[in-house]
């Protein structure tokens, strides 16, 4: 019989590596879905080839640990990567490691990520999440189902604009996402078709949208800055205001304005898409695990009893241990920015055995490093219980990577943590969640993921119960 070659399969092995090509039905809508598949039909190191053109995506921890070190290895900006340079050109998030405004600006934004800083960030945080509630109390007594990843988007983006540079999307007075969401997601679509597209098509139609659209997102961005620079630039102590002010701590120059663009548009996307999808993750397994839903009611009772409103505190939000497991445990098995780039300084060996060039790409593929055999013999089980500290002490720390790794790691983790866990633990205090659609995952991808159409409907939680 001849082998049916219209779906991915394995054509040989490069270095001992299996080689799976999937030109025949190319990488679609969920790419990073298709090379899971890959994945674990052909093992935690696999060579994708689409059209001649090779990936490397690794998942195996010694190779993933081998990767993470910064002698050796560093972060690799990829053809997803470069696509999202045409509008964040050289902002934190995309900026090569030599780019000398890289080292300029993770020095002087440094400081206001560092975990202190997130007091500042506190009222604000508290503030939006406020208006989900109130959002959802409407939901709640009309019996209205609540769709949480667009509601997790409102209110992450409105974090980011008032906490980083003082602007408000107002999103919750919208009933469709705001229109800088609706571009900023089309952005990041093209981005990632842009990588299945074959030579000699015609994409002259997608290019002028998506000009169109990059267009719009630095006019947004220039009304932000020019209404700070209007009340007198350098006096918040935000995000924008380090930007247009501070001087580098070693040579004393500033940002210069293009870069600042750069950094605000990498900053609104990176501060608001991954933290609402964590935490849209996080919820959907809330409302299908009642036994971790009720630990968590626990310890928020603990903490907060049945008080009507309460007024988290920032140093509360620290203590709140297993809500953070569960944010941990959902972003284990649905990181939400999947796969981070590395390439190596020098020619070398992967795991002493498989030949790397300099500069060449190698992708680690977080979700399936996170179904590895270190998470015991069933990674798909969702188990906050992996996260206690206990645990954590035994285990390596590259088996856990959803902020990828070395200098280059998310520079937001802390400001994410404390948002997502603060929100979550509001949210379960004050509502029982109704899977009241039986809901089935489907996870969308944007570059980043979501659980696509999850909605739960809410009833306020009157006893303890
Ligand atoms: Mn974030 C880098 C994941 C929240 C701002 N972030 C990264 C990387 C990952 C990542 C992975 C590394 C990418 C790479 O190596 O190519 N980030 C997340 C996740 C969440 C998140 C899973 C939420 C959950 N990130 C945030 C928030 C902000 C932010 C919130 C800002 C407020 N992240 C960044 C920036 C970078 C980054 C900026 C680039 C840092 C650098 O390269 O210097």
């Amino acid at each position: 019989m001849t082998p049916s070659v219209s779906h991915p399969h394995v054509v040989g092995t490069l270095d001992g590596v299996p080689v799976v090509d999937i030109s025949a039905v190319g990488p679609g809508r969920t790419p990073l879905q298709q090379v899971m598949e890959l994945s674990r039909a052909h093992g935690p190191v696999l060579v994708r080839r689409l059209h001649g053109r090779d990936t490397l995506f690794v998942s195996d921890l010694e190779l993933v640990t081998d990767l993470a070190d910064e002698t050796r290895f560093a972060k690799h900006v990829g053809p997803a990567l470069e696509n999202v340079r045409e509008f964040a050109a050289d902002g934190l998030f995309t900026a090569y490691n030599d780019e000398p405004n890289w080292a300029k600006a993770h020095d002087i934004l440094m400081p206001a990520f560092a975990l202190g800083s997130m007091r500042t960030y506190h009222p604000v945080m508290l503030k939006v999440a406020r208006r989900l509630i109130d959002s959802w109390d409407r939901g709640a007594r009309d019996g209205a189902p609540v769709n949480v990843p667009d509601d997790m988007t409102r209110m992450t983006l409105d974090t980011i604009g008032l906490a980083g540079f003082g602007y408000d999307f107002g999103s919750f007075e919208r009933d469709e996402p705001h229109p800088f969401v609706e571009a900023m997601v089309r952005c990041l679509e093209w981005s990632m078709t842009r990588l299945s597209r074959l030579p000699g098509q015609d994409h002259s139609v997608a290019d002028a949208a998506f000009q169109g659209d990059s267009d719009y997102l630095a006019q947004v961005v220039d009304d932000v800055i020019e209404a700070r620079v209007s009340e007198g630039e350098g006096t918040a102590e935000d995000l924008l205001g380090l930007m247009l002010s501070a001087e580098h701590p070693v040579d004393g120059t500033k940002l210069d304005t293009a870069n600042i663009r750069n950094q605000v548009i990498t900053f609104l996307i990176a501060g608001h898409e991954t933290t609402s999808g964590a935490t849209s993750f996080a919820l959907y397994y809330l409302a299908k695990h009642p036994a971790v839903l009720q630990l968590v009611q626990r310890e928020v009772d603990a903490m907060w009893g049945d008080t009507a409103d309460p007024e988290p505190t920032f140093d509360e939000v620290g203590q709140l241990a297993y809500t953070r497991q569960v944010l941990n445990e959902a972003l284990r098995l649905w990181p939400t920015a999947a796969v981070f780039g590395r390439h190596a300084r020098e020619d070398t060996l992967l795991g002493g055995r498989i030949p790397v060039r300099a500069g060449q790409g190698v992708m680690v593929l977080a979700p399936m490093l996170h179904r590895q055999p270190v998470w015991g013999d069933n990674p798909e089980l969702f188990d906050p219980s992996r996260f206690t500290p206990e645990a954590e002490a035994t285990r390596s720390p590259h088996a856990f990577k959803p902020f990828g790794t070395g200098e280059r790691a998310c520079i937001g983790r802390q400001f994410a943590l404390h948002e997502a866990t603060m929100l979550l633990a509001m949210i379960v205090h004050r509502y029982r969640l109704h899977d009241h659609a039986d809901y089935r995952l489907t996870v969308k991808e944007t570059l980043t993921l979501k659980p696509d159409g999850f909605t739960l409907a809410l009833t306020p939680r009157t006893t303890a119960d």
